[in-house]
């Protein structure tokens, strides 16, 4: 039978197909394997025309580097591709000073944390030199009419923000790697795999066995079904985005010249939104439901419920969208315990890459991460820093993920 240097299983979504382009670049002789009948697809984490991309991460600085690589990625992929994937809006962070939006932090504080001053702007105690300023709500309101934050509220803007379009970018990376000479099947759903003789890695699908001296395992929210080890781990949570119809006359207001991306953490949830497209302004809520669910079982309708959690962000901080729902979304994200990504080599086999897991903020870095995982895969090791993401991290009250296997 043939033997193939690489297989990437999950290789219609974000980071698969960046995995499978950045192995086929390289030569490698990649097959990549999408359970869906076609790719990309609205059944796992990355479909629903938008997500944010922001410099100054409130969740750790540690991802700034990371991003900063993601975004020269971005614009290479742009280029490549001749296709448009980003739109740069800037970004606010914004929440009452007593938001706690991770361990100590609010999504300004944390965000603050991550930039630094440069010139004109603020002294702080920040560990990367980003550009940022920090906004009064009045002031988010004449630069940004679209916006009515309580006077309350704390703001960080930077302008390094903006979003990416997930279907433009996986048929992006998906259509390149096919390009440099990657192998493409979907409806290819992975029933088992295994390391055997002389290392080769075997895996089963519906579609046939395939062999290969490398596996890169990056299925979002079915990892748990293809790592047992990861089962007492990983948490999959269902999430709903929601579109609302402007007032006509206000929708200037909400475009991406003056309408940036916006993480907003209030007094009891998180939400998130992007400035208006064709069906209206997208809200979403992160990480606040904590509807426990799986890939395969997640219920996909939308209900009142959902969406009344939803209108709560446009009634009250954005009332020229409180308009008619016009479209809603359900997807999952694959929460780690601290949040924090997987991107490791499995310490049982080291041909085999374990990735994604990117606990509802990885789209951004899809670039990156592909790149991490061809190194992972092809080299063993990666020049970038990923101990935040190894099996082997441990944090304060949490084991090791490692303990696990
Ligand atoms: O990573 O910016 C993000 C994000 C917002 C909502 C979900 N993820």
């Amino acid at each position: 039978a043939r033997v193939l240097d690489c297989v990437v299983v999950g290789a219609g979504g974000a980071m698969g197909s960046a995995a499978l382009f950045h192995l086929a670049k390289r030569g490698v002789q990649v097959l990549g394997l999408e359970a869906q009948p076609s790719a990309p697809h609205s059944y796992g984490s990355s479909h629903g025309l938008s997500r944010i991309i922001r410099l100054s991460y409130f969740e750790h600085p540690s991802y700034v580097p990371l991003v900063r690589e993601a975004y020269r990625l971005w614009r290479g992929l742009e280029q490549e591709s001749g296709e448009r994937l980003l739109t740069m809006t800037g970004c606010i962070n914004t929440s009452p000073p007593d938001a706690d939006c991770g361990p100590g932090t609010s999504c300004f504080q944390g965000a603050l944390r991550s930039g630094k001053s440069s010139s004109k702007l603020l002294p702080c105690s920040q560990e990367h030199g980003l550009a940022h300023e920090v906004l009064t709500s009045s002031e988010v309101e004449q630069r940004f009419p679209g916006y009515h934050l309580p006077p309350s509220f704390q703001t960080m803007y930077e302008p390094e923000g903006g979003f990416l379009v997930p279907e433009r970018c996986i048929q992006a990376h998906l259509h390149l790697a096919q390009r440099h000479g990657a192998e493409l099947l979907c409806g290819a759903k992975v029933l088992g795999w295994q390391v055997g003789a002389q290392g080769l890695v075997r895996v089963q699908t519906t579609r046939g066995e395939f062999i290969a001296r490398r596996l890169v395992l990056a299925a979002g929210g079915w990892m748990p079904q293809l790592v047992p080890q990861l089962r007492p781990i990983l948490t999959v949570e269902r999430q709903v985005v929601g579109w609302f119809q402007l007032v006509p006359e206000q929708r200037q207001h909400f475009t991406p010249q003056v309408f940036p991306v916006f993480l907003l953490h209030d007094e009891t949830r998180y939400f998130y939104g992007f400035p208006a497209d064709e069906h209206g302004f997208k809200v979403g809520l992160y990480h606040h439901l904590r509807q426990v669910t799986t890939a395969d079982s997640v219920d996909r309708s939308v209900s009142s419920a959902d969406e009344e959690a939803l209108r709560q962000c446009v009634r009250r901080y954005f009332p020229e969208a409180d308009g008619r729902l016009t479209r809603a979304a359900v997807c999952t994200f694959t929460n780690t315990p601290d949040l924090d990504f997987i991107l490791d080599r499995h310490p049982l086999h080291g041909q085999v890459v374990l990735a994604s897991c990117c606990s509802g903020h990885g789209f951004k870095f899809a670039p990156v991460i592909g790149s991490i995982l061809a190194d992972l895969a092809m080299e063993g090791a990666t020049p970038h820093d990923i101990s935040p993401h190894r099996l082997s991290r441990q944090r304060p009250g949490q084991a090791a993920v490692l303990d696990a296997f």
